[in-house]
């Protein structure tokens, strides 16, 4: 009987953790979803001959079937737990811990995730842990009392029933209470599913074919949305109606005045690749990702409120409260196209983004420049206005260091020369706005040898690399590969190694592989 009685508890348990981790939720950000980002996960990771079989089976139904097969498979599982807690304490609470722990690591791997998506499964499952450990708890006095006043334990089943019970009712409520409280979210994300941008009066360059050298593992010219890197300082992805959005620009300046959405999709609008970078990127990383925009020029909106002399900063807020100071130069340089984004590569600003508008600056890393959810543009002075990240230790100007990364082959790879002997080894290098010019290779202590520069639109994106190593000839074993860029400057790259604080990483990356 209490065999039964427990699996009831694992089941509820786990219900429960789930009900409140969808309302968690609905506030980080929908996709954030535990049982969504699992599903989705589970559909990118399927084998594509199996997504054909369920198509096939299953039609327009996959996605129900799969959903159904996920409760199916976690509603074993808490029975599983439930009755484990009840014999072998703790290895319930414990099976329980880890499916979490599983479903919080999935969440932050999915596109446009930050590490807050791992918030709905810890609460959901730190719930169910603490509710599955109560319930066995009232189920084990109840059964191995006998002297218990009650004699049969009949007490403390009513007290388990009663536990039980309010808890599914609770539960339940958390679901209502997620479908409210993520209804904002999902209005928004409807509006940005339906918007068609104006096409841009001023067009970008068309991206050369010879952009992208088309070598595999090799990040592509163009970074999708889908897998650009994100970083912010939002708990919650802010979530902003177009309609109610806009844009006031003040401070130093003679006429103060605020842009509507309706307003800018009126404007004459300006289509630019810029490759945005952030500071945090170590040597080699991947916090840096290309992409074209579309926008209006940030210098039209100065010029319209026209600016004192003497200010020197733009303090740019987002609708959450972070702010980046940009210097007013660079904003009003004639040939920097510095854009109130509304696009990312021809669709609305994904809303991870920063949907509906943000800026976007070429040279210049995303802390000083690149607000998401930008709702205000402050003409001020470096001397009177302190930008958000300023105070915790990062400078305060954050011009973009000149960088180069080897992305094949991979560090540690095992690579194999070809029948020429040869291996190719790839990358990109960045000088947004000043341009790469020049990409060199060392291997092991020899001497730097040029790299295949690609084709690219202009200055303010990086450039792929090729470089054909004669890895037959370096023989088998251990070799150490190095790249240095140069700059259309004539700088070369330093080989001096700084950290990303407080100004942006320094250092040569260099991978090392077996032949
Ligand atoms: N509102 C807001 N905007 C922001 C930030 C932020 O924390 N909040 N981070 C900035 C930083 S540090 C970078 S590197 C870029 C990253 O932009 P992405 O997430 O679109 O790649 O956004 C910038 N804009
Ligand atoms: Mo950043």
């Amino acid at each position: 009987m209490s065999r039964r009685w427990a699996a009831l508890a694992g089941v509820v348990a786990a219900a429960a953790g789930l009900a409140v981790a969808e309302l968690v939720a609905a506030w980080v950000a929908p996709a954030s979803s535990p049982v969504l980002a699992a599903g989705a996960a589970v559909v990118d990771t399927v084998p594509g001959w199996l997504k054909d079989l369920a198509i096939s089976w299953f039609g327009t139904a996959d996605k129900a079937v799969l959903l159904g097969t996920m409760g199916v498979v976690l509603a074993a599982g808490a029975v599983l737990a439930g009755r484990l807690e009840l014999r072998r304490p703790p290895w319930g609470a414990v099976l329980l811990a880890a499916v979490g722990v599983v479903g919080a690591l999935v969440a932050t791997r999915r596109p446009g995730a930050s590490a807050t998506w791992a918030l709905p499964s810890l609460v959901g499952v730190g719930l169910g842990v603490v509710l599955l450990r109560a319930f066995i708890g009232r189920l084990r006095v109840g059964s191995t009392a006998p002297s218990h006043p009650d004699g049969d334990g009949a007490l403390d089943r009513r007290a388990f029933l009663w536990l039980t019970g309010a808890t599914a009712a609770g539960a339940l409520l958390a679901v209502v209470a997620s479908r409210v409280v993520g209804a904002g979210a999902r209005a928004v994300q409807a509006v940005r599913e339906t918007l068609r941008l104006p096409t841009a009066a001023t067009a970008a360059r068309a991206v050369p074919a010879g952009a992208d050298l088309g070598v595999v593992g090799l990040a592509t010219y163009l970074t999708p949305n889908e897998t650009f890197y994100r970083i912010d300082t939002a708990l919650r992805v802010p979530t902003v109606d177009p309609a109610t959005w806009s844009l006031r620009v003040h401070g130093l300046v003679d006429r103060p005045f605020e842009l509507t959405w309706a307003e800018l999709l009126d404007l004459p609008l300006v289509e630019h690749h810029v490759t945005l970078a952030c500071v945090s990127n170590w040597v080699g990383g991947d916090l840096i990702g290309n992409a074209l925009w579309l926008g209006y020029p940030v210098r039209e909106l100065l010029a319209r409120a026209g600016p004192h002399a003497g200010a020197d900063m733009v303090l740019s807020r987002s609708i959450d409260g972070f702010t980046a100071g940009t210097p007013l130069d660079v904003l009003l340089e004639p040939d920097r196209e510095c854009l109130l984004a509304i696009g990312m590569n021809g669709e609305p600003l994904p809303v991870e983004h920063g949907f509906p508008a943000r800026l976007v600056v070429p040279g210049l890393y995303g802390y000083v420049s690149a607000t998401k959810w930008v709702t205000e543009l402050k003409v001020t002075r470096f001397a009177d206005d302190v930008a958000y990240w300023t105070p915790r230790g990062w400078s305060e100007r954050g011009p973009v260091k000149l960088q180069s990364r080897i992305d094949v082959p991979r560090q540690d790879e095992a690579v194999s020369p070809g029948a020429d002997g040869f291996v190719t080894v790839a990358g990109v290098a960045w000088a947004q706005h000043t341009g790469v010019s020049g990409v060199e290779v060392q291997v092991d202590d020899g001497p730097w040898e040029v790299a295949t520069l690609a084709d690219t639109v202009g200055p303010d994106t990086w450039r792929q690399w090729r470089f054909a190593w004669d890895a037959a000839a370096a023989g088998r074993g251990q070799h150490t590969l190095r790249v240095r860029a140069t700059d259309a400057d004539g700088a070369v790259q330093t080989a001096d190694e700084a950290p990303p604080a407080p100004d942006g990483a320094t250092g040569r990356h260099t991978i090392s592989v077996a032949v």
